[in-house]
C-alpha cells in the first residue's frame, strides 16, 4: 500500500510580496511603519521616553522619509532594559527567547511571538529558495543551536521550505564529515569559516570535498569576501550564497542572496525598512549606493518592535535585481566597531582576506594581532601557507602580501607565514582580531 504524503510535490510558489513592485513595497512600508511606531510608543516605555524627549510622535510620520526624525535604537538600549524591558507583549505571549553571546558586555535578549516565529520561518525560507535550495532536498544545518539565532532560525527556514533538515549544529567536525558522507545532503548551512574548517578536515582525511553530495551552501553570520566565495566554491564544487541577519532585528533571513545573480543579499523590504547612515555622523542619512552603516526598522514584529536599530555593519543599498522590488545590500565590509585604526589608517579583516587570497601559496586562515611595543601601533598578520607551498615560496608570498597591504590599505605590517593547521579553526563565527594593546 502506498502512504499518502503531505510533503511530496508541495507547490512552492513565491510569496506574492516577493514579486511586488517598488511602489507596492513602499506603500506597504508606510502603513506598517505608522502602525509599528504607534505600537512601540504605546507598549514600550523606552520608545515613549525617547520620542517624548526628542519631541516626535508616531503621528509625525506622514511619509517614509519622516523616519529620519525618530531617534535610533542602540544595543545599549537592550542592555539597559535587560532582560525583557523592551518586550511589547506579556511574557505568556512570548513563544521563544534568543540571546546574543554578549562578548562585549551583557547579553542582549530578544523575543518572538508565534506570529514572529512564523514570519521568521517564511523569510528564512525565501532566502534559501532564492539561494537555490529546493523543497525535498536534504539540508545539513551546521549553525549552532541554542540561544544563537543561527541554528533554530535556519532550521525553521529549511523546514518551511519543505526540505529534510539534519539538525547537526556547529562543532564536532569529524561527525559533520561522517554525516555529510552518510546522509548525502544537498545543501549545507553554516558560517563561511566553518565550511572552510570542514573542507580542510576532509582534505586531511583524504576525502575530496568536491566529491560530496553538496550542491549549495548558504553562508552567513560573519563577514566574508568574493575571494572566499571563490575559494569555497572551488573547494567543494558548489554554489555558495550569502545570508544576512542579526538577532535584534530577527535572526538569519533578514536578507538573502540569489544563486543566479550572486550579487548581494536582497532585503525583505515588506518586513524591514533599511537605511544607510554616515557611521561617524548619525545625523546624515545617505543615499542608495553610498557606503555607510546599516540601520533597520522591523515593520511587523510583535514581541520586540525595533526601530532604527544601528547595526554597526558597513554596507550600502543597491537596487533589486533577482527580486526587483526589494533592494540589495552590498557585501558587508566589516563592522564599525571591528575597524582597526592603525596609525591613522582604517583597516578591516575582510580587506586582508581579499588580498591574502590573491597571493599564490597563502591560505584563508589568518589572524590579525595588534600590539604597541613603543608608542606606535603595530599589526602582525599571522597566516597559514597552503599545503603545497614550499618555505621558499612562503617567504616570497609574505613579501607579496605586505606589498599588497601597503598599496591597497596604506599601512605597513609584519607578515608571519605559519604551517598549515597552526591557527585556531572556527566552528561558528571566527575571531580574527587579537588586540593586545592593553594587555
Ligand atoms: O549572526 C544571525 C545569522 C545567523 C545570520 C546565521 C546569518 C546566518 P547575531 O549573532 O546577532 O546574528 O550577529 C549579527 O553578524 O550584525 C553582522 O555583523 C554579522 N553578520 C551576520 N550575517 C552576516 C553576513 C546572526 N552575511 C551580526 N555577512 C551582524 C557579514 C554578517 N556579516
Amino acid at each position: 500500500m502506498t502512504h499518502p504524503s503531505t510533503r511530496i510535490e508541495l507547490p512552492n510558489p513565491l510569496d506574492p510580496e516577493e514579486t511586488m513592485s517598488r511602489d507596492q513595497i513602499e506603500s506597504i512600508q508606510l502603513t506598517r511603519l505608522q502602525d509599528t511606531l504607534a505600537y512601540a510608543y504605546d507598549r514600550v516605555p523606552l520608545y515613549k521616553e525617547k520620542y517624548d524627549a526628542a519631541g516626535v510622535h508616531p503621528t509625525d510620520l506622514k511619509e517614509l522619509s519622516d523616519l529620519s526624525k525618530f531617534p535610533f535604537t542602540e544595543k545599549e538600549d537592550l542592555r539597559k532594559t535587560y532582560p525583557f524591558g523592551m518586550f511589547a507583549v506579556p511574557q505568556h505571549e512570548v513563544a521563544r527567547i534568543h540571546a546574543s553571546s554578549g562578548t562585549t558586555g551583557r547579553a542582549t535578549v530578544v523575543g518572538y511571538t508565534q506570529t514572529d516565529l512564523d514570519d521568521w520561518a517564511k523569510l528564512g525560507a525565501r532566502c534559501l529558495r532564492l539561494s537555490g535550495v529546493k523543497p525535498g532536498w536534504k539540508v545539513h544545518n551546521a549553525y549552532g543551536y541554542g540561544l544563537f539565532t543561527g541554528g533554530l532560525g535556519a532550521h525553521a527556514a529549511a523546514e518551511r521550505l519543505g526540505t529534510t533538515v539534519i539538525p547537526m549544529s556547529g562543532g564536532q567536525t569529524e561527525k559533520q564529515i561522517t554525516l555529510i558522507q552518510d546522509f548525502q545532503p544537498d545543501a549545507i548551512l553554516c558560517t563561511p569559516t566553518y565550511l572552510l574548517t570542514i573542507g580542510d578536515a576532509m582534505q586531511r582525511q583524504g576525502i575530496d570535498p568536491r566529491k560530496t553530495s553538496l550542491k549549495t551552501a548558504v553562508l552567513g553570520a560573519e563577514p566574508w569576501t568574493e575571494e572566499m566565495r571563490h575559494e569555497l566554491e572551488v573547494m567543494f564544487d558548489i554554489d555558495a550564497c550569502d545570508i544576512y541577519g542579526l538577532s535584534e532585528v530577527m535572526g538569519p533571513g533578514v536578507a538573502g542572496e540569489s544563486s543566479e545573480t550572486k550579487d548581494g543579499c536582497h532585503i525583505w523590504e515588506d518586513h524591514f525598512r533599511p537605511e544607510i547612515i554616515d557611521a561617524f555622523d548619525e545625523t546624515k542619512t545617505l543615499s542608495d549606493g553610498e557606503h555607510g552603516e546599516l540601520v533597520f526598522t522591523a515593520l511587523t514584529k510583535q514581541a520586540l518592535p525595533i526601530i532604527r536599530y544601528r547595526t554597526h555593519d558597513l554596507s550600502r543599498l543597491l537596487p533589486g535585481t533577482a527580486r526587483e522590488g526589494h533592494r540589495r545590500m552590498g557585501r558587508i565590509t566589516g563592522r564599525s566597531d571591528d575597524m582597526i585604526i592603525l596609525r591613522g589608517v582604517n583597516l578591516f579583516p575582510s580587506q586582508i582576506e581579499e588580498l591574502a587570497l590573491k597571493v599564490p601559496g597563502l591560505s584563508p586562515h589568518f589572524q590579525l594581532e595588534i600590539t604597541r611595543p613603543g608608542r606606535m601601533d603595530q599589526l602582525a598578520v599571522r597566516i597559514e601557507r597552503r599545503e603545497d607551498c614550499t618555505s621558499d615560496r612562503a617567504t616570497v608570498a609574505a613579501g607579496e602580501l605586505a606589498k599588497l597591504i601597503k598599496i591597497h590599505v596604506g599601512s605597513s605590517c609584519e607578515i608571519d607565514v605559519v604551517d598549515p593547521g597552526t591557527l585556531a579553526r572556527s566552528s561558528g563565527k571566527l575571531r580574527r582580531i587579537y588586540d593586545m594593546r592593553n594587555k
